[in-house]
């Protein structure tokens, strides 16, 4: 199955938000990545409830929201309202993260479960019973523009030996070059968050950036 290819929409240019949600949507995205950030949990906000508003409401495909805040137990009914199709959220930020996942999948949404460089798959191993969905930060989550964590590739494999056993795809976040996509792609990696590494700010059109990204 093709890999799926996931702007996130913090990297997206909001002058004319409309206008770049089509061309992504005619690029051929899979899903619109949206960043949800506490200032506490990590140290940055972004994005707004008004912005997520208008983007799962406007969108074509479906949109997955990143819950990088602390005690994302509560805002699951608000995101789910809003329309998202997965939450993704860290183990580390409540204490009963069993409960969440619950929540999210009675809420018909799909439950992700996103692993920061220093969390471990020992950690989350509970919760890969539950996960539709690893998400894999390659850098320390809270800005674009930051440079790939190379351990990180190890956890990587760990997660792929252990994808059927627990029924879940993983999903790489942070730094995905047109050449780790292409890399972790073939090894089974499903999908990719493009931020600044592969597709913003390049001076090309998306069309032609994700059908090279596709080929590949
Ligand atoms: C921030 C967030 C990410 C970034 C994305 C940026 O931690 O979770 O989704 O927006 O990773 O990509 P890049 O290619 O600039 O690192
Ligand atoms: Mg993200």
């Amino acid at each position: 199955m093709d890999k799926l290819l996931c702007p996130s929409m913090m990297c997206a240019d909001f002058s004319n938000l409309k206008r770049e949600m089509e061309a992504l949507e005619e690029a051929g995205s899979d899903i619109f990545h949206i960043d949800v950030m506490d200032g506490r949990f990590v140290p940055n906000f972004g994005m707004g409830l008004q912005d997520i508003e208008y983007i799962c409401g406007h969108a074509k495909i479906p949109c997955d929201v990143h819950l990088m805040i602390e005690q994302p137990i509560q805002y699951v009914d608000k995101f789910a309202d809003l329309g998202a199709s997965i939450l993704y959220v860290h183990p580390e930020s409540e204490c009963h993260p069993v409960r969440t996942l619950q929540k999210i999948h009675d809420r018909g949404v799909k439950a992700g479960v996103a692993l920061n460089p220093g969390t471990s798959v020992d950690f989350a191993q509970p919760l890969l019973h539950m996960a539709d969905y690893v998400l894999v930060m390659g850098v320390n989550p809270g800005f674009a523009g930051q440079v790939y964590i190379d351990f990180v590739d190890e956890k990587i494999e760990q997660l792929l030996d252990c994808r059927e056993k627990y029924g879940y795809e993983v999903v790489l976040d942070g730094a995905c070059s047109p050449e780790r996509i292409k890399t972790l792609g073939e090894k089974g990696v499903k999908g990719f968050v493009l931020g600044t590494s592969a597709l913003f700010g390049k001076g090309r059109s998306y069309v032609e950036i994700m059908e090279e990204l596709r080929i590949k």
